[in-house]
């Protein structure tokens, strides 16, 4: 048996690496010089490293581990299932139990009449079927001209060619050729950046009627959908205005435009309810899941559709699909997964009990000399970080210099909080403890004590001009 354990110094094991593993979004030679952390196993809300350091992991992975680590019955699920099916593929008129239970529990869960599943296997390769599926809902209703997709800037929906074009990231767009055509990015609604004046609302209206102008520009014709996060993710977790959902759902429509909630982070409990799109209101036609979908356990994503763009779709054949589109042991692992969110209730006492008692906490860090906003929806959260409270003012630094010190502050002091240019972001496992989240805010504090004096040590907490 391939026992993949600890079984070097930390020293070996980060040569090796550097010689061998190419990291994504990591600049190589700047990491092989310092080392990567090497994480070795994690239980509940902890990791554990290399050299035995422990971490309250408050990124709940990369914003997927639901249900916390170390929980055994979705590895017996996946052993099961290896077991009796390791493997089958559900194209050529042929499917599976796994894939069909995963896809009845998803349409029992998800709202309105989202009832269909397209199985990926991840995030991004569920949002390039989402490309392919909306412009062939449109081909086959005799409008193949509806093409364009409108998404916005600072999104993210994945690093694959099409989702790496619908998601906002100038930094990608600027690698490799992205966008591809038929993309069009408006603005996003964060008003601590970019609001200038206006008051929230007002803001939130202008960047929703963004998306009506640009309808009115590109022809209203020519649009097949809008795509966006419910709260904005890797974007720094920007939670638009209360007047911004409302208004986007008004402008799609009044010019009958498909909406697609990508709920790979909002999905599955994050927001207090199963999917942001309750959370705000919204009414997609498709909704992109992943991550919290199998709490990270197994790699799995997919399209979750509604009855009419199905029914559409069934009338053609959809020449698309992944050799491990509805996986059986990822299938089987994702069921197992829900299966504990539900029965155990985590998703309501996210809801009821640990999300409020986590804002207070961290509406409690405003109080902080460096912290501007915070801003937190259920289980994810984030702050700015400013060297002028009232101005709402960036730092003169080239952005993500203070939030990169004091992310290197988390780790010293215990706390894995990310950073997003100068803002730093949470997602923690939705299983955490009062006590855990207490630590939380301890830890966070004390790292904005030790980034603010760091600052000031070095001249760094100055305005931009
Ligand atoms: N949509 C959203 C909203 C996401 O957050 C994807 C799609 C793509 O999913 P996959 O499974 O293909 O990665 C994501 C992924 C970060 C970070 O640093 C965020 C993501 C992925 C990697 C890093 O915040 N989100």
């Amino acid at each position: 048996m391939t026992l993949i354990t600890n079984h070097m110094p930390t020293a070996e094991l980060q040569a090796l690496d550097a010689a061998h593993h190419m990291h994504p979004f990591t600049h190589g030679r700047d990491l092989a010089r310092k080392g990567a952390r090497v994480i070795t196993r994690a239980r509940g809300v902890t990791l554990t490293d290399s050299d035995g350091n422990e971490f309250l992991d408050a990124m709940a992975g990369l914003w997927c581990v639901n249900i916390g680590y170390g929980r055994t019955e979705l590895a017996e699920a996946a052993a099961r299932q290896m077991t009796e099916l390791p493997y089958y593929n559900t194209f050529f008129q042929t499917t599976h139990v796994p894939a069909i239970a995963l896809a009845e529990k998803l349409a029992a869960l998800a709202p309105y009449d989202l009832n269909r599943v397209f199985y990926a296997g991840s995030g991004s390769e569920a949002n390039d079927t989402n490309i392919r599926m909306v412009r062939t809902y449109w081909a086959e209703k005799g409008e193949p001209q509806r093409d364009i997709i409108i998404s916005r800037k600072n999104a993210y929906h994945g690093s694959s060619m099409g989702s790496g074009s619908l998601g906002g990231m100038a930094a990608m767009h600027a690698q490799g050729g992205m966008p591809i055509p038929g993309i069009h990015h408006i603005g996003q609604p964060d008003w601590w950046s970019e609001g200038g004046n206006m008051s929230p609302g007002e803001f939130g209206l202008k960047r929703a009627r963004e998306l009506e102008r640009a309808i009115d520009e590109l022809g209203a014709d020519r649009v097949a959908a809008f795509i966006a996060e419910p709260i904005q993710g890797a974007g720094g977790v920007i939670v638009p205005p209360e007047s911004y959902w409302p208004e986007i759902q008004r402008i799609c429509d009044a010019h009958g435009i498909l909406l697609i909630a990508d709920e790979v982070i909002c999905g599955f409990g994050r927001t207090g309810n199963w999917f942001g799109s309750q959370t705000y209101g919204i009414r997609p036609h498709i909704m992109t899941v992943a991550k919290g979908l199998s709490s990270g356990y197994a790699p799995i994503g997919g399209s979750i559709v509604c009855d009419e763009v199905a029914e559409v779709l069934d009338g053609c054949e959809f020449a698309h699909g992944y050799t491990y589109s509805g996986h059986p042991v990822t299938c089987a692992v994702a069921l197992e997964n829900l299966r504990i969110l539900q029965e155990e209730g985590i998703v309501e006492r996210v809801a009821t009990e640990t999300a409020p008692y986590l804002k207070r906490k961290w509406d409690a860090l405003a109080e902080h000399p460096l912290v501007g906003e915070t801003k937190i929806v259920g289980m994810m959260g984030s702050l700015a970080l400013t060297p002028d409270k009232a101005a709402r003012a960036a730092f003169a630094s080239d952005t993500g210099t203070v939030g990169l010190i004091c992310r290197e502050y988390c780790f010293g002091s215990g706390l894995v909080m990310r950073h997003v240019g100068d803002r730093m972001v949470i997602s923690p496992p939705l299983v955490i403890s009062h006590d855990e989240i207490d630590l939380l805010a301890e830890r966070a504090w004390k790292a904005l004590d030790l980034t603010h004096e760091r600052l000031k040590q070095d001249g760094l907490m100055r305005a931009a001009g």
